[in-house]
């Protein structure tokens, strides 16, 4: 099955593919090439739909995208769908850095990933949305992941995602969950 990804996150890639290809067999995922749409939605599952609609309409064929971001309780859910560039920069860094400067003195550090995944095909449209909660640490650790995987220590784990294996964060993770709900719903679906 060849699935075109509107997506212009290389970490995002790496994590579909080893999320996708043991539930998709034969998988081939194609990243979408045209100009990136512009997400303006004010929610995640709003922003999915618009990644996966631009990337099928560009292609003609069907298009997988995902929105994602982290929600912390303390600061009203922000940065939330702005978790991309919640800095000026939109450098991971810097969004890290600005996170943990908002938090400071604050005593309660839960948060949650969040992950809407679409697909988009002629015959129908599908979205669904998962979480993954933690708390954000003091400081960052951990040389995996991305984004705010370095402050980000899910429930039950001793570390942050930055210091867990691909696998076991893909495991867990909100993009882990929403994907593989995502693809046994599209493998019961008629062939495209
Ligand atoms: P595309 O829109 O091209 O897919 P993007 O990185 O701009 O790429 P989003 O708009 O969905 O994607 O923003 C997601 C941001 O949320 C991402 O850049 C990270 O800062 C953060 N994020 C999402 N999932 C994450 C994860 O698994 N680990 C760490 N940070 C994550």
């Amino acid at each position: 099955m060849k699935l075109v990804v509107g997506t212009r996150n290389a970490h995002k890639i790496a994590e579909l593919t080893e999320i996708l290809t043991p539930v998709l067999g034969g998988l081939e995922l194609e990243p979408a090439t045209g100009e990136a749409p512009e997400e303006d939605g004010t929610t995640f599952y709003a922003n999915a739909l618009i990644k996966a609609r631009a990337a099928f309409s560009e292609s003609g064929r069907p298009s997988i995208a995902d929105d994602s971001g982290i929600e912390v309780r303390a600061l009203g859910g922000e940065p939330g769908v702005r978790s991309a560039r919640y800095a000026a920069s939109g450098l991971d860094e810097d969004n890290t850095a600005l996170l943990l400067t908002n938090l400071e003195g604050i005593e309660d550090r839960q948060a949650e990933f969040v992950c809407a995944a679409a697909y988009v095909t002629a015959r129908g449209e599908y979205v669904i949305e998962r979480r993954w909660e933690g708390t954000i640490s003091q400081t960052p650790s951990g040389g995996g992941g991305f984004g705010y995987d370095p402050i980000f220590v899910p429930h039950g784990s001793s570390v942050t995602a930055a210091q867990m294996e691909p696998r076991e964060k893909n495991e867990a993770s909100h993009r882990g969950q929403a994907f593989r709900a995502l693809a046994e719903l599209i493998a019961t679906l008629p062939t495209q």
